[in-house]
Formats: C-alpha cells, structure tokens, sequence
C-alpha cells in the first residue's frame, strides 16, 4: 500500500475504459503518470462511472475495464507507489459530483465541446450524465484535493471547469479546496488522428486506420503509419498546414527524444516513406516492452484483483474524510 508524503504534492488522473489505450492517451498522458510517481503522491482511476455516458454493453465493459487496469500497470503505474483503482469501487466520487453539481451552472456545462461533439456522436442518446461528465471528473479531483491534474489538451476545458466549481464552493461555504492546476506536456499533448489529422487520435474512432493501439503488434503498428495522411509535397518540416507531417514529427520526438531540427537533418535527404516507416518502427520498438509486461499481467487476475481491491481502500480513507468535512460544511447533520 503506497505510504503518502504529506510534504509532496498530490496528483490525480483518470482514464476511460472504452477500449484499447491509444498512442495519443499514451504520449499525452499515462507515459506522465509513471514519471510523476516519486516526485508526487499520485491516484490514477479507471473512471468506469465516466464510461458509461455513452454506451456500453455490461460484460463488454467489464472486460475493458479489467484490460484497462493490467495496460495501467503495464505502462509504468506502480501500485506500490501510486494509489491505482476503479472509480465505482470508490462511492466519495459519486457522492461529491451531487454536492458539485448544486454548484455547477448550465450554462457553463453548455459550453463544454466534449459533450456537443459526443451529442453530435451519440445523437440516440444525448443522457444526464454525458452532460454533467465534467462535474463528475471535478469531483473525482476534488474528493483528493489535488494539486495537479496530467491530462492532454483535450481535457484543459474541464480541468478550468473544475477550477471554476471550486472556486465557487469555497466562496458559497468558505476556503476549502485547492484550485487543481493542469499538467500538459509540452510535446505529445495532441496526437491527431492518422486517416485525419485535423481530428485527434480516439480510442472509440470507428477507422480501425486512424488510431494506433498501444497493444498493435509491429506490423500493424508499421502498416497504419504507412498509410497515414499526409499532403502533396515531399518536405519533412514542422510547418502550418502541413498537419499529417506535423503530427508525424512530434510522435517520433516524442519516442525518441530528437527536436524538430534533428528530425528535419536527420530526413533531409529522404522521403515521406522513408521517414513514416522509421516512426512506424520507432513506435513499435518504444511500445514493446508496455505490449509484454500486458501480457504477463492480464494473465494473473488474482494480483490485479489485489492491487485494485487495496487502490480503493486507500483511495476511500482519503476521501472519507474530505467528504466528511464537505458535508459539515454544506450543512449537514454529522452522521457520527
Ligand atoms: P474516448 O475516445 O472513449 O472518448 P479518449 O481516447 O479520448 O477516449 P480518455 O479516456 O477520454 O481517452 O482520455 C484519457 C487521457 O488521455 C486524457 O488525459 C486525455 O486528455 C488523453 N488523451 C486522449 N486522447 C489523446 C490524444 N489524441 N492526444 C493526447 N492525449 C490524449
Ligand atoms: N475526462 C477525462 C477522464 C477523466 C479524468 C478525470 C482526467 C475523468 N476524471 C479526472 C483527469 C482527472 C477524459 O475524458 N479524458
């Protein structure tokens, strides 16, 4: 069980399980958690509450929900420093998203262009819940008062969002949460879409094409790179405009540490299928080692059912007692 520093500061992440985890939920995320386990005190959560907005079949989710939970481990998430466990396992997230969501506008939630683009998705469905997500992911931040959220661009909307709702709650009931601050990385924040690289890259895309699964084997891995998008010049340069190429660039920075202007010498002389086969093979080789220890780790479900089942013990004894306060704060009668 992993021992808290009260001198470091205190990190929280989630992840849905909606399938596979992309190169993109890699690069702009998860790779993050791993670094961050020493420096900080860190609880990574499968966020299963959040996964069911759209959705889902039950013993389809459950498969992904275990899977997601062996590829976190498999990705560095060592559940010997960082608390690491399922958000439905944890009954505080639930309970302050109904004390935040008393605190959250309609007019703000509006706002979020997650939800009109996932109603635009899921026009059958456009449900309660794919509206208040973002009341759920403050809660989630909030039950642990986090200093720090590592998320990719994508999610820096919700990250304000909940700045905001806790703003608010300290100036209705008094100074009682910090104002989380987001963790974007400088490079690898944005994975675009490889049939689209307008669009980022999706673990729910339907173009099997567009997307690289951190568990492809190096063929496929090779194969999707091969036929990314690009344009019509011949030029390896990061420039405006070229957003296939650009997106190119920065995933193979991001998996072998190059700058631009070492990537732009280093294919100087060469073309787009030279330099898509040395990224294909670039991020098949850096993924590897994630693709093994999945292996070994969804094969041994007593040991995850250990580590997950501990994750949300100590996950609950920290937001007990936020809770608790919350509450007295709100102005309920104190259960004990
Ligand atoms: P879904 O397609 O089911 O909505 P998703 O692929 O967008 O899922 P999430 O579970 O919502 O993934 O996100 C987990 C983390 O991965 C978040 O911090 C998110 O910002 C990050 N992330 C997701 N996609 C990308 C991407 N293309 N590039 C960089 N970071 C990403
Ligand atoms: N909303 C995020 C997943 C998520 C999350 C969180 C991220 C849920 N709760 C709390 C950071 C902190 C997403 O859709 N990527």
């Amino acid at each position: 069980m992993p021992e808290f520093d009260r001198e470091k500061k205190i990190i929280f992440s989630g992840i849905q399980p909606t399938g596979v985890f992309t190169l993109g939920n890699y690069l702009g995320a998860v790779r993050n958690w791993g670094t961050l386990q020493d420096e900080y005190n860190c609880i990574y959560s499968i966020v299963d509450l959040h996964a069911i907005t759209v959705r889902q079949e039950p013993s389809k989710l459950r498969q992904n929900s275990l899977q997601a939970y062996a590829l976190l481990l498999a990705c560095g998430i060592d559940p010997k420093k960082s608390i690491a466990f399922f958000q439905s396992h944890n009954k505080c997230h639930a309970e302050l998203n109904w004390v935040l969501a008393c605190s959250t506008q309609f007019g703000e939630l509006s706002r979020m262009t997650q939800f009109k683009d996932k109603s635009k998705k899921h026009a059958d469905d456009v449900n309660a819940g794919l509206f208040t997500y973002p009341v759920l992911m403050a809660a989630d931040i909030l039950a642990y008062n986090a200093d720090l959220v590592p998320i990719g661009a994508d999610q820096k909307q919700h990250l304000e969002l909940a700045r905001n709702v806790a703003g608010r709650f300290n100036n209705k009931y008094g100074e009682f949460f910090k104002l989380p601050e987001p963790y974007i990385p400088p490079v690898g924040a944005s994975v675009k879409s490889l049939a689209d690289p307008t669009k980022k890259m999706s673990k729910s895309d339907e173009n099997q094409n567009a997307t690289v699964y951190i568990l492809d084997d190096k063929d496929t891995i090779i194969r999707k790179f091969k036929r990314a998008v690009t344009d019509s010049e011949t030029e390896i340069c990061y420039r405006e405009g070229k957003d296939g190429i650009n997106n190119l660039m920065s995933i193979y920075s991001c998996v072998t540490g190059k700058t631009y202007d070492e990537i732009e010498s280093e294919f100087a002389s060469k073309g787009y299928g030279d330099f898509k086969l040395a990224v294909g093979e670039a991020v098949a080789d850096y993924l590897k080692p994630v693709r093994d220890d999945f292996s070994r780790l969804i094969a041994d479900k007593a040991y995850l059912k250990e580590c997950y089942t501990s994750g949300a013990e100590s996950a609950m004894r920290i937001t007990n007692r936020i809770l608790s306060k919350v509450y007295h704060k709100v102005g309920f009668v104190d259960a004990r």
